[in-house]
């Protein structure tokens, strides 16, 4: 089951070499253009402008075939120094709405914009402003898919060609979807097509209904692959190739000094739920979490410990977190400040399985996203109600330190009006999540 539901771009330039030679060349505006090599020479096609296209051309056909085809068509040689700089100027443009930007090739990149819904509005505004931004800058156009998986979401981007923007649900699977040729599947090539083509199967309709031991006496292991695609199931995450940061932390320094283990936990649940809010917005899961205690004395203490793997819900970093308060043996001392920073991270697959904690990754991702329509007080976790209390009473703009990244962002959240505390029942069940 697949109850997480990420808002995912897809974007592909149209007939990106040609448009890119049409922008700084109007002249060649609405007349075939074929970017390959000059008339009469040996290679193959690159790109063809769309007026090209409705004489048969296209990319990889030998230009002399695209000649012979086009007679009037203007041919020009590979200028890949003027792609790569639209190219990179289009990446920096992309970055601007998400952290999330998976470039894909020259002229294509996913978006996860699930966490940008909040500043710059649903994915559709977001598409059709980056596809205006995109026309201002270059004078070129492309076309953009927006789906809940980046399957569905490059699907959705190719039947909106050119210049279009669509979006494909879940819904759409066994709808619209099922018509598609199977070669229409990002992940179903041309050899896996022949060979389904051999079973009598060329649309996605059919690849979903064929009985699953047919499909498995035929590709073996692969079977599972091919069917969970023609169901649009592939929940491989938008990955960027930023950096990952090194840690994600928060802090609070108490305005007085605290020697209440009650409210030392609820503090730590708060700022690992905190912490890990921007974990999920960066798209990311954690192994290490490391607390820090300063006492009234100003003696810093610390301790940090690994998980056997990367999680991304509360529930287990929060308990990893108490255990080394406990550890740290308190007692009646004075604190001054409590930290928890997360580290080791990974790329969080979104890849739900029953035993792997997809329910808390599914709650997790549920709070986040009413969050992002209603701020990040209006859901709280049960047990960090006392910490809340005590931030509300603490000019929290001041005292609550993140202690990497978003500053500015977390306060904001923190100073805001404690109108709207409904509490989040995720203690309600057990934790499935195995740490
Ligand atoms: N390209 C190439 N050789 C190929 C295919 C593509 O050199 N066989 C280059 C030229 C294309 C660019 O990559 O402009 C992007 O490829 P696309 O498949 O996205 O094709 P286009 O952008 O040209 O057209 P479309 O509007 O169909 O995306
Ligand atoms: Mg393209």
């Amino acid at each position: 089951m697949f109850v997480a539901s990420r808002a995912i771009l897809h974007l592909d330039m149209d007939a990106f070499f040609a448009s890119v030679e049409q922008a700084r060349r109007p002249e060649l505006r609405g007349k075939p253009v074929i970017v390959g090599g000059e008339r009469g020479g040996r290679g193959v096609v690159s790109a063809c402008s769309y007026e090209a296209r409705e004489y048969g051309v296209h990319s990889a056909l030998p230009i002399a075939l695209a000649e012979r085809l086009c007679p009037h068509a203007v041919f020009l040689p590979v200028d890949m120094k003027a792609y790569l700089a639209v190219h990179r100027s289009l990446v920096t443009l992309l970055e601007r709405y998400t952290d999330l930007v998976e470039v894909a090739s020259i002229d294509e990149a996913y978006l996860d914009v699930t966490g940008s819904r909040r500043l710059f509005g649903p994915p559709r505004t977001i598409a059709h402003r980056i596809q205006e931004q995109v026309y201002d800058a270059h004078g070129v156009t492309c076309s953009i898919g927006i789906g809940p998986t980046k399957l569905l979401a490059k699907l959705a981007a190719g039947l909106n060609k050119p210049a279009g923007i669509g979006e494909l649900t879940g819904a759409d699977v066994h709808g619209r979807l099922r018509d598609l040729p199977v070669g229409e599947v990002c992940g179903i090539g041309p050899v896996t097509q022949e060979r389904l083509a051999a079973l009598g199967l060329t649309t996605v309709g059919m690849l979903q209904d064929v009985p699953f031991p047919l499909l498995a006496a035929a590709f073996g292991k692969g079977a599972h692959g091919l069917r969970q695609l023609a169901l649009g199931r592939s929940f491989s995450p938008v990955r960027s190739e930023r950096p990952l940061p090194k840690s994600v932390g928060r802090e609070l320094t108490f305005d007085d000094d605290v020697n209440d283990g009650e409210l030392l936990r609820a503090t730590l649940l708060s700022l690992t739920d905190n912490a890990v809010a921007e974990l999920r917005r960066k798209g990311l899961a954690a192994r290490t979490v490391a607390l820090k205690v300063r006492f009234s004395t100003f003696h810093t203490v610390g301790r940090r410990r690994t998980l056997p793997r990367p999680v991304s819900a509360v529930r287990p970093l929060y308990e990893t977190a108490t255990a080394l308060f406990d550890e740290l043996d308190v007692g009646a001392r004075w604190v001054r400040l409590v930290g928890v920073s997360l580290s080791g991270f990974t790329h969080n697959a979104f890849q739900l399985t029953l035993d792997d904690g997809w329910r808390e990754v599914a709650l997790g991702e549920a709070v986040d996203r009413v969050r992002e329509k209603y701020g990040f007080r209006a859901l709280a976790l049960a047990g960090g109600a006392p910490a809340r209390r005590h931030f509300d009473h603490a000019s929290p703009a001041q005292s609550f330190h993140p202690s990497s990244g978003g500053a500015a962002e977390v306060a904001r959240e923190l100073d805001a009006e404690a109108s709207r505390d409904l509490v989040a029942e995720l203690a309600s069940e057990p934790a499935r999540e195995a740490v």
